[in-house]
């Protein structure tokens, strides 16, 4: 049975899952959750997951919601075909806890600002509704230290988490 995916193809949370799906070569079927049409507050939706957002996958019976845990089954459901080296091998603890920092880090010091700023910015203009103009300011400012720490990191290697460039490995 075919690997189900309950999404939306405007939502970047649904892309996430499908980048994966794509990278680790999963066929899959999309089953289309109109965000407008408020589907995923619906009762049928909400039994997949309570908190009525996209996406959601099944997998021959296996629900599963929240976009980053989706993305490390796949990852690791799949973990003989597609890209490989999405995920360190967790006999690797070093590799793992670093991995495991750069996505904290994404989660939750990129994620939360760039996410405001998509809203204000982006989703609530297309869609007519008023936009929060300090709040949007307010993000920018924070995004733009987050990346300044970024850029301090990135400076001197190539990845958050993974190939190196210099060779003191407690700097990774
Ligand atoms: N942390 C969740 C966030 C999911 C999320 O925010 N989904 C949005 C679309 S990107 C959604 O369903 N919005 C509709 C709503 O909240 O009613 C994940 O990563 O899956």
């Amino acid at each position: 049975m075919v690997l189900k995916l309950y999404a939306a193809p405007a939502s970047t949370a649904s892309l996430r899952v499908a980048l994966i799906l794509h990278e680790k070569e999963v066929p899959f079927e999309f089953h289309p959750i109109y965000l407008r049409n408020r589907e995923q507050k619906g009762p049928d939706f909400l039994e997949k997951n309570p908190f009525g957002q996209v996406p959601y996958i099944d997998d021959e019976g296996f629900g599963l919601y929240e976009s980053r845990a989706i993305g490390r089954y796949i990852a690791l459901k799949y973990a003989g075909q597609g890209t490989q080296g999405l995920i360190p091998p967790q006999t690797d603890v070093q590799a793992t806890a670093i991995f495991e920092r750069a996505a904290s880090l994404e989660y939750a010091q990129f994620e939360a600002h760039a996410s405001k700023i998509v809203y204000e910015r982006v989703f609530h203009t297309a869609m007519g509704l008023s936009v929060d103009e300090e709040a949007a300011k307010y993000a920018i400012d924070q995004l733009s230290a987050k990346l300044d720490a970024y850029e301090t990191i990135l400076s001197k290697q190539a990845y958050l988490a993974g190939e190196v460039r210099d060779t003191d490995s407690n700097s990774r």
